[in-house]
């Protein structure tokens, strides 16, 4: 019983430790999700800023996904703890206090930007997952959208002939 009595007093002094991370994440892809993973395995509570849409305008951002949407996803992944609303640049101190955190970080497209924080918490950038991004996400949709619909159906076409001549 006394074991028990201790192990329950230590859990209570047990420290979590708290994660911010802050993101756009427009179309969700896998380079987002694997940043989410690795920040979880940080710690112990993934606090995830997710930028409105009035903030994207400041940062000159077209978005293709709105905020309630992009909000609702992030909230839904599984090694995400908590989501609030990244309003503007300036935000971060004041929650870095209130959530009482431990670990500020981000992908290292942002590296040396948010040094500023260190007095606050410690500044810790991933590298970001390789060839997958939402600009070029778009950017393929765009070309793939700009193809005329005669050559896409041409195409097939082609290639119902070229089925018939294999078998
Ligand atoms: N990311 C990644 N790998 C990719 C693409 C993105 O690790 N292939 C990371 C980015 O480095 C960022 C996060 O996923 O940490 C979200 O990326 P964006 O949605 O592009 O976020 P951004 O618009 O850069 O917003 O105040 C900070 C800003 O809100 C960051």
């Amino acid at each position: 019983m006394k074991t028990m009595v201790i192990f329950y007093i230590l859990g209570l002094f047990m420290i979590k430790k708290r994660i911010i991370t802050y993101g756009t994440f427009d179309m969700f892809h896998i380079g987002h999700l694997k940043l989410l993973q690795r920040l979880k395995s940080l710690g112990d509570e993934l606090i995830v800023g997710v930028s409105s849409d009035g903030f994207n305008e400041i940062k000159g951002k077209k978005v293709m996904i709105p905020y309630i949407q992009r909000a609702e996803i992030i909230k839904n992944i599984k090694c995400v703890d908590t989501v609030i609303s990244e309003n503007n640049w300036e935000q971060k101190i004041e929650d870095i206090k209130k959530y009482n955190i431990d670990i500020f970080a981000i992908g290292d497209d942002w590296k040396g930007k948010f040094d500023f924080l260190k007095p606050y918490c410690e500044v810790v950038y991933l590298e970001r997952t390789k060839d997958i991004s939402t600009t070029k996400l778009k950017k393929s949709l765009t070309n793939f959208m700009s193809i005329p619909k005669e050559d896409i159906l041409n195409a097939f076409e082609i290639i119902e002939a070229l089925k018939k001549d294999f078998e």
